[in-house]
């Protein structure tokens, strides 16, 4: 098929084809997310007209204030994703605990993870939101998924990807053949290939940091960053910030452009480091796309996608984009952690 008529779904299709034991229940799961996708990207883009932006007064369990459109886009992918029988759980960033599907549909052997609207304060300024999905096998061997089945590596993940709600819908995802981006023709309500196997430069001039935060960071970030804002020996000038506070407008500026997107914990309390993004959800899926995209992403100390999980809200300092830009800062981070009097030790 060509690139211009290359639908979302015929793609999906065909990545299965490439696993042998592949039973379709991943390309319905996938499926059924793009539907749930295209009805929150017209609620997002009616917004403000359908009196829908504005906060319930309510706050989730990671204490973020839940908007009206948190709450649709929840239920819409709930109500999407609960009868198909390709999954066993699902875990949200809008729920406490993991979602059971209702007795009376079908269990499959998938865990569904995601952000039903991730950057949602940003909606009143019509900035780009948007969802982010994880995908695992399950690992009990049937009935109710169990909590277990939800707390993974992100080196465990068998898909991964986001919804982007912008001047275009799109939709970027991997299932560890490439990456690949399909933009919403509205006209026919397709998502459409317009992206083929994306690949991070290895080395970018962007960086993207909450300065706001600066008298928070640790040592190696502070110095990482005022190492940026030096003259680059490759092209002379310094690195350029670009950010505008939503993780998947951040992040698919740098899949696309390179450089590196970092959000560091708040380590104004140097003995209890303050992470904000969640690992499952936010962090993991899109340390799987950046991995596949040629990128990397690390927490400063390890590589995100070998981070176990230990409880469902879990949040991680992450670091990530252009493997080399990425790797700059590992090193910033493993000498600043020598022990000056014992240089093979670690404090
Ligand atoms: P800050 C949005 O609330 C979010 O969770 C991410 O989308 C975004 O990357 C981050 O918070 C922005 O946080 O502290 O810079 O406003």
């Amino acid at each position: 098929m060509s690139k211009s008529m290359m639908t979302v779904q015929r793609h999906i299709l065909e990545q299965e084809r490439a696993h042998p034991q592949a039973t379709g229940d991943l390309t319905g799961l996938l499926w059924d997310l793009t539907i749930a996708a295209k009805v929150i990207s017209h609620q997002v883009n009616r917004g403000g007209l359908a009196d829908i932006v504005g906060e319930t007064g309510e706050a989730n369990v990671t204490g973020d204030l839940v908007r009206r459109l948190d709450w649709i886009a929840q239920d819409t992918i709930y109500r999407a994703m609960d009868h198909g029988g390709h999954l066993c759980v699902m875990v949200s960033e809008e729920s406490p605990d993991i979602i059971p599907i209702p007795a009376k549909f079908p269990k499959g052997p998938y865990v569904l993870l995601y952000d039903p609207l991730d950057g949602s304060s940003n909606i009143e300024a019509n900035v780009s939101i948007g969802t982010i999905f994880s995908v695992h096998r399950r690992i009990s061997s049937s009935g109710d998924g169990t909590l277990g089945d939800c707390l993974r590596r992100g080196s465990e993940q068998i898909a991964a990807g986001y919804f982007l709600y912008g001047s275009s819908t799109m939709i970027v995802y991997t299932t560890g053949q490439g990456v690949y981006g399909f933009t919403l023709e509205p006209s026919i309500g397709e998502f459409i290939l317009s992206h083929e196997r994306i690949l991070t430069p290895p080395k970018g001039k962007y960086y993207s940091i909450n300065e706001g935060n600066v008298a928070a960071w640790d040592e190696p970030t502070r110095r990482y960053i005022e190492y940026l804002k030096q003259k680059d020996a490759a092209t002379g000038r310094p690195y350029s910030l670009r950010y505008i506070g939503s993780l998947v407008a951040d992040f698919h500026r740098t899949l696309l452009y390179g450089g590196v997107f970092l959000y560091p914990a708040d380590c104004s309390n140097p003995q209890e480091p303050k992470p904000k993004l969640r690992l499952l959800y936010e962090v993991a899926p899109m340390a799987f796309i950046m991995d596949q995209a040629g990128g990397a992403a690390t927490t400063g100390m390890q590589n995100v996608l070998d981070v176990q999980p230990i409880s469902l809200h879990d949040r991680v300092p992450v670091v990530m984009g252009s493997t080399q830009d990425v790797r700059v800062y590992e090193k910033f981070c493993a000498d600043s952690n020598r022990d000056p009097a014992n240089p093979t030790r670690f404090k």
